[in-house]
Parts: structure tokens; C-alpha cells; sequence
């Protein structure tokens, strides 16, 4: 006999078989007989959901009782990835629903394969704040995360005659079991209109902001449960609405249209998440977004703070507030704001409250990367924020000018207002001003943030500098994404691993032992032969499982010079054309990413990537060696497929320019080996792994430097080196694009002729390099250890590591164990 109770948490089979079949009935509506696949999937949510909620109310009522520090990461994007394996990985209840769902009938995989992920970022910054969501959670820290719900997330990409084509992404149009909206925590926020000094009751001078128009923030929340512990925390994101449904007054006046006009207007504000991964110079809607969901944010912190205080005077004791880049910076003037017109604080508390509460993350040292906000869109939509960052930035140049007398041109690099020609905001500015920790993502990345980009704030205030190198969860990116090494792994040392992830060292011991690498091999050609059915399903491409998958799957950027992967694509080709008998081992290329819609360049990379895969896929002359195949539509979904039945990892970004990288851990950590620049995180990578483990090619950060300081000369490679010569008139012909000499033509005479990110001068030692990769491989048994290696030693790069040394050096926060009670 079975209680309602018992229904809705018991963990065993039949338990959860049961509640399976009630959900279904219950929330979906269906009969079993008459249920699609997707409703079996909700009502598997629904039960999985059911039995997150108690973990996730009482650590939610913990936080809010205990007087202890919380973190809240703010962050514009949270590429979560879907939800249903991944929670019951974390639950610990993969094998017994696997098996409920198997007595029902069902393949548990298809299920899980039936959510649509939640699309809410563009690349690496997203999916970082995503591990670090989970590891927070897992190390049980107290911690929300702050965003926007964006009803359309990136982009769906299909490609239509080798070309990128965008379609709308509508994760939300079947619903989202995962979801809870919270409309009795809702929120105002003020734009435009403008401020007006007063004098108060007690005689004080205030300001008070009179606005345009109001919007309504609504929170929903998303339980985001730790591995195998009670804490389960909260993924808080804003959904806009009109403040009134109707304008009254004009709709009195018989304006019906004019009266929605508004509420229109207010939900455009989180409809789409902008699709770049640089700015566009003045968007306001983007300026709108990042204002509402940090307004709504610093909001919701301070009236939970107020249920257990009695002030905002310990405020910076219980909350650190990290900036996921400058996208929400404009909290540091929020906050100043809210506690000097709200709360009345004088200036002075206000700002160390507010300067010991924030931290910094940058994420990119491209200068065109950097968020700079036209002073006209900003003090027009935001003209109360604008007179704060005023004072914050005469105060702040005040201190400058003492401790650099007579230095204009550090007074302009410091300032938070360019006045260069136009007027702008600098977010990176008013970030490093209010925070009291700047950390870049990975040691290179955060050496180079203090010699370039920020070095006057660095020669002011070294002691806020730190690095926090990224990670990446283990329980995503090997438990859920690659059950079959998984399984080998635990074999041999138990699963402490999973959490303690430097435990992957035992596996050393076994890299002599010739059953264990044959078994590791098996593993990985499992895999791959799942990727080869799946590729073949996708595109209609049949490739060889058994050749070397050859593997880049990121956004689309010239710097992460994807266009030099297809340079040593089409050298081989041209060598096999010449020499049928090379003896080289067949590869595999396969490429994934999505390009920013604008993004002439990125786009037309694309099309060379799928030009040169019609030449080459239906070549007979070369009898299958060579394949390449670009997957559409790369998401967390397809990394979880694609990571784990790669064999070599392309990290070929020009030095100095890829921050950290995580893609590169993903890899790694899934025993591919990698090929790749001094970059970002490879170079830690290769430090741990051993150099011996690891690819190396490429111009160093300095040598890039020093290069371009005399006038780089692309054309000269191209005059002196044949074989690159011959690749590149290839393109220029018209070889892989049926005569037509204009399609990839702006491809090769940007490489000619400016070549910024430097593939020409990096070509031969990458060919060299690719070289060493087709030895190595030929012998599987060093590949093999190789491979063992690689994963023994990828402990440094969980995301549990990362956020350790967040907590330890930036939060100082304690973790607080979770006690379940009704
Ligand atoms: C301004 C806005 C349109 C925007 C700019 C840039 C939106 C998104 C981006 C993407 C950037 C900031 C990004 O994703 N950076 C990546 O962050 C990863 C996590 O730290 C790094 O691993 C990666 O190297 C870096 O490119």
C-alpha cells in the first residue's frame, strides 16, 4: 500500500512506475494507450521534479533562517543544458527509474532525449555558469543564480545548401516542467522618464528617480540539485511584463491599440536573447535587459536580506555578488542606488558595503569585445544610474589624481566615461571600480588582463587581482555524457572520482596493463560507432568508425580559427590526389558551431567547411580516408554526444586571444588528446598532462606580438610556401565550390592580405604538428596510454576546483549541510 507521501518521493521501482503513470494521468492527461513520447517524458519530469522539491524547500528555508553568506551569481546567460538525466544522476536514481521506465515499456534514453534544452547563452560564458550552478550545489554552498528567461534562447541552426540558416528557438511551446513561477515575489523597474532632487521630512537632500514607464519582473525558479547531497539550489530567472495589462487611460479614451501598445513593449524586453558574442554597438534593448534582470536581482536580495535583518549594515556579510562579466555590471551602480535612495545611506557606507560585496569576472581580452553604452541611450533610459556612475567616477578619479598627479592619460584609461569621440559608458570600468576581486579565466588570461586591458586598474589596486582558472562538471560531462568509460573508470577505482575528480589519478597504475587499454579502446570505439550512426542519420554522411575523429565544435569565430583546421584538411587532400599510397591512418573531420547572424566572416567559414566536405565526401580517388562532416545545430545536447567519441580535440585559437576555453577540458577529461596553441586553458591542460600527452603548435602570446609589431606580411607565406600556396589557389579557383571563384574568395584574400589571426604564420607548425598526431595514432597502444593519461590527470579542471578557490579567495563562504525535514 502506497501513500499519497510515498508517491511523490519513494525511490523504488515500483514506487516510481507508479508515479509515473499517475502524472501522465494527472497532469498530462493521458492514457498510457494514447500518450506520445513526450508525454511520457513530462510525466517522468513531473516525478523526478517531485522528488527534488522537498531537498529544494528545505534548503531554500535553510539559507533564509541561517545567518550565513550566500553567493549570488549574476549572469546574463545560463546554458544549463537539459535537465531530466542530469538530476537523476545527482539523485542517484538513473538505475532504478532506467529500469521503472523499462517494466512501463520505455527506453529511459529516449525520454531524456525528448527534452528540448533550454537554449539561455551563446557558448562558454553560459555554459560556465551552468557548471557552476552544479558544483555550488554539490560542494553545498548557498547560492542563487540570477538571470532572464528569454522566451526565444539561441538559435536553432540548419544548414541549407552549406549555408547557416537561423530559425527561432521555441524551448517554451510544450511547456517546462522544470519551472516554477514565483508572480507573488514580483518586482518593479523604473526606465526613463527623469530624477528630481527633494528634501525629506528630517531635512535631507534626496533624489528620486520619476520614470517613463514600469515593468513587472516575475520570477521563475529552477531547483538546481548538488550530487548525492540534500542541497538543492535556486535558478532564478525574470520574465517581463506590463505593470498594468491595460493603459486605462488611453483606453478609456477609445485607444484599445495604444493601450496594449505598452504591454507589448514591456514583453519584447526578455523575448530574445541576443545571438553575439561581441557587442553591437547600442542596442538598447540589450541596455534594458541587462538593467531589468539586475535591478530585479539586487532587489529580491535585499528584501530576503530584510527578513532575518534588521538592516542593510551587515549586507556585504551575507551576500557575495559575482559579475559574469560586465553584462550585468550595472548592479555596482544599482546597488548604490537602491541604498542611498531607498534605504538613505550616506555615500560613504554605502559604497564599501557595496565594494565588499561584488566580484569580477572577465571572460575575453578582444578590445571590440568590451561593453561601452553611447552616453545618450544610457542617460536616457537609465538617467538615475547615470548621475550615480557620475559621482562614483568623480569620487573614484579623485583618489586617481592623488596617487598619479598630472597623469591625463591615465585619468582617460581609467575613467568610466570615455570621451575618446563619442561619449560611453565603459562597463569593464565601472566593474573593476565597484568590485573588490577582478579575476580572469585562466592564468595566461589573467597575466594578460593585468599587462593590456586593464593594466592602469592593476597599477592601482594589484591586490584585487586573482585568477580563478574555469572548470567543468564531471557529472554533466562524463557521468551523464559518457556512461561507458564511466563504468570502466568506477570499475577500476570506485566512484570517489565523480566528486573528488584529482582521485583520476589512480589511473595511472593502470596504463601498463595492455587488458585495461584494450578495454579503454573498446570503450571509445563504442562510442564512436554511436556518433557514426548518428551523423549518418543527421547529414547522410557515412563515416568509419574506426578513423581518427578529428574534432571542433565551438561558436564560430576567426580567432578560434576554424578556417585553419580546413587549410590542413585540404593539404592532405591535395597529398593523397598526388600520392594515393601515403600511408597516413583515415580521419574523420568534424566540425560544429553556430556563427553570430551578422557575422559575415563566421558564416562564410561555414560554407567553406561544407563546401570543402561535398569535394572531398565524394572523391573516389580517395576511398574513404577522408571525411568531413560539419554536425548542425551544436548545443549541450550534441557536445554530450560529441565530446565523448572524439580522439583529438582542436584548440587552435591564436595565442593570447581564447581566455580559458572549456571545451578543451571536456575533451580531455573524455580521453581525447589535443592539438592545440598556447592558449587560455591548454596551456595548464598541457602542464598537467605532460607535454609528451599533448600536440603543441603555433606562435607563443609574445612571438604573436612581436610578429605584428613589424608589420606582418601574410602574402610572404604564401610566396615561400608551396604547399600552402597550392591550398590556397585550390580555394581561390573554385575547386570547392563548383567554379564559383567569388563564394570563398573573401576567405582567402582576408588571409592574404590581413590575416589578423595569424594562420598563415601559424600553417606549417600546425601541419607539422597534425603530422606527429597521424604517427601517434598509428600506434594504438601508445594512443592509447596517451589517452589513459590525458584522463588520469584532468583533475585539476573540475568545476568543483574552480569554485573551491571562488569561495576561498573572492566569496568566503562555508558550506552548510542540508537536513531534510518535512
Ligand atoms: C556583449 C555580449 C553581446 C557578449 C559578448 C561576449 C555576449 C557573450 C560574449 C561571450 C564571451 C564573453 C564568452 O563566452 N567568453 C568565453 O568565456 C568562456 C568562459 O570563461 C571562456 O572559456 C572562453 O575562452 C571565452 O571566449
Amino acid at each position: 500500500n502506497v501513500t499519497i507521501e510515498d508517491d511523490r518521493t519513494g525511490l523504488d521501482i515500483e514506487t516510481i512506475r507508479r508515479a509515473v503513470l499517475d502524472n501522465l494521468f494527472y497532469i498530462q492527461g493521458k492514457f498510457p494507450a494514447i500518450a506520445t513520447k513526450h508525454d511520457f517524458y513530462m510525466a517522468l519530469a513531473y516525478t523526478v521534479r517531485d522528488r527534488l522539491l522537498q531537498r529544494w524547500l528545505n534548503s531554500v528555508q535553510t539559507n533564509l533562517k541561517k545567518d550565513v553568506k550566500s553567493v549570488a551569481y549574476l549572469s546574463a546567460e545560463f546554458l544549463v543544458g537539459p535537465h531530466l538525466g542530469n538530476n537523476l544522476i545527482n539523485l542517484d536514481i538513473y538505475q532504478q527509474v532506467e529500469q521503472a521506465i523499462k517494466e512501463s515499456g520505455l527506453n529511459l534514453q529516449e525520454l531524456i532525449d525528448t527534452e528540448e534544452e533550454p537554449g539561455l547563452g551563446n557558448g562558454g560564458l553560459g555554459r560556465l555558469a551552468a557548471c557552476y550552478l552544479d558544483s555550488l550545489s554539490s560542494l553545498e554552498i548557498p547560492a542563487i543564480g540570477y538571470g532572464i528567461r528569454y522566451e526565444f534562447g539561441i538559435f536553432d541552426q540548419h544548414i541549407q545548401d552549406g549555408w547557416q540558416v537561423e530559425i527561432t528557438d521555441k524551448w517554451l511551446q510544450y511547456g517546462n516542467p522544470w519551472e516554477i513561477a514565483r508572480p507573488e515575489s514580483s518586482v518593479m523597474v523604473n526606465f526613463g522618464g527623469r530624477t528630481e532632487a527633494y528634501t525629506d521630512d528630517h531635512g535631507a537632500f534626496r533624489v528620486r528617480w520619476i520614470p517613463e514607464y514600469v515593468v513587472k519582473g516575475i520570477p521563475y525558479d529552477t531547483p538546481i540539485l548538488g550530487y548525492k547531497v540534500n542541497t538543492a539550489n535556486t535558478l532564478r530567472l525574470w520574465r517581463s511584463e506590463a505593470c498594468e495589462s491595460f493603459n486605462f487611460e488611453r483606453f478609456n479614451q477609445g485607444d484599445y491599440y495604444g493601450a496594449v501598445d505598452s504591454k507589448v513593449h514591456s514583453e519584447n524586453l526578455c523575448k530574445v536573447l541576443y545571438p553575439n558574442d561581441e557587442p553591437i554597438q547600442g542596442k538598447e534593448l540589450r541596455l534594458q535587459q541587462q538593467y531589468f534582470f539586475v535591478c530585479c536581482s539586487l532587489q529580491d536580495m535585499i528584501r530576503t536580506h530584510l527578513i532575518e535583518n534588521s538592516s542593510l549594515d551587515n549586507f556585504d556579510q551575507l551576500w557575495a555578488i559575482q559579475l559574469n562579466d560586465t553584462h550585468p555590471a550595472v548592479a555596482v551602480a544599482e546597488l548604490m542606488r537602491l541604498l542611498v535612495d531607498v534605504h538613505h545611506y550616506e555615500w560613504e557606507p554605502a559604497w564599501q558595503i557595496t565594494e565588499n560585496t561584488f566580484g569580477y569576472t572577465n571572460h575575453t581580452l578582444l578590445p571590440e569585445a568590451l561593453e561601452k553604452w553611447p552616453l545618450s541611450i544610457f542617460g536616457r533610459l537609465l538617467p538615475r544610474l547615470l548621475e550615480i556612475i557620475y559621482e562614483i567616477n568623480n569620487r573614484f578619479l579623485e583618489r586617481v589624481r592623488i596617487k598619479f598627479p598630472d597623469n591625463g592619460s591615465k585619468m582617460s584609461s581609467l575613467s568610466i566615461i570615455d570621451e575618446s569621440d563619442d561619449k560611453y559608458v565603459r562597463m569593464a570600468n565601472l566593474a573593476c571600480i565597484g568590485s573588490h576581486r577582478i579575476n580572469g579565466v585562466a592564468q595566461l588570461h589573467s597575466e594578460l588582463l593585468k599587462e593590456t586591458i586593464l593594466h592602469d586598474f592593476y597599477a592601482l589596486f594589484p591586490e584585487k587581482f586573482t585568477n580563478v582558472t574555469n572548470g567543468v562538471t564531471p557529472r554533466r560531462w562524463m557521468v551523464l555524457s559518457n556512461p561507458r568509460l564511466t563504468e570502466l573508470i568506477t570499475q577500476k577505482i570506485g566512484n570517489r572520482w565523480i566528486n573528488h575528480l584529482d582521485e583520476l589519478k589512480q589511473l595511472e597504475q593502470f596504463v601498463d596493463d595492455a587488458s585495461f587499454r584494450s578495454q579503454w579502446r573498446q570503450v571509445k570505439q563504442e562510442v564512436k560507432q554511436d556518433l557514426a550512426k548518428y551523423i549518418e542519420k543527421k547529414v547522410g554522411i557515412v563515416v568509419n568508425p574506426a578513423s581518427l575523429f578529428d574534432v571542433q565544435v565551438k561558436r564560430i569565430h576567426e580567432y578560434k580559427r576554424q578556417h585553419l583546421n580546413v587549410l590542413h584538411i585540404i593539404t592532405l587532400y591535395n597529398r593523397l590526389k598526388h600520392n594515393p599510397n601515403l600511408d597516413i591512418p583515415p580521419r574523420t573531420f568534424i566540425f560544429g558551431g553556430k556563427a553570430a547572424p551578422g557575422y559575415f566572416m563566421a558564416k562564410r567559414i561555414i560554407k567553406l567547411i561544407t563546401s570543402v566536405g561535398d569535394v572531398i565526401n565524394n572523391d573516389p580517388d580517395l576511398k574513404d580516408r577522408l571525411k568531413v562532416v560539419f554536425l548542425p545545430d551544436y548545443n549541450v545536447t550534441l557536445g554530450q554526444r560529441v565530446y565523448p567519441a572524439a580522439d583529438l580535440s582542436e584548440q587552435i585559437s591564436t595565442a593570447g586571444k581564447e581566455a580559458s576555453g572549456t571545451g578543451n577540458m571536456k575533451f580531455s577529461l573524455n580521453g581525447a588528446l589535443t592539438i592545440g596553441t598556447l592558449d587560455g586553458a591548454n596551456v595548464e591542460i598541457r602542464e598537467e598532462v605532460g607535454a609528451e600527452n599533448f600536440f603543441l603548435f603555433g606562435l607563443t602570446t609574445p612571438q604573436v606580438a612581436e610578429v605584428k609589431s613589424h608589420g606582418y606580411y601574410p602574402r610572404g607565406h604564401y610566396d615561400s610556401n608551396e604547399e600552402l600556396r597550392g591550398v590556397l589557389d585550390l580555394i581561390s579557383c573554385g575547386f570547392f565550390s563548383r567554379g564559383n571563384r567569388e563564394l570563398l574568395q573573401p576567405i582567402v584574400d582576408n588571409l592574404l592580405y590581413d590575416d589578423p589571426y595569424l594562420l598563415l604564420a601559424d600553417y606549417q607548425s600546425y601541419i607539422n604538428s597534425q603530422e606527429e598526431v597521424s604517427e601517434a595514432y598509428k600506434d594504438q597502444e601508445r594512443w592509447s596510454r596517451m589517452s589513459i593519461l590525458n584522463v588520469a590527470r584532468m583533475g585539476k579542471f573540475s568545476s568543483d576546483r574552480s569554485i573551491q578557490e571562488y569561495c576561498d579567495n573572492i566569496w568566503k563562504v562555508q558550506p552548510v549541510s542540508i537536513k531534510l525535514q518535512a
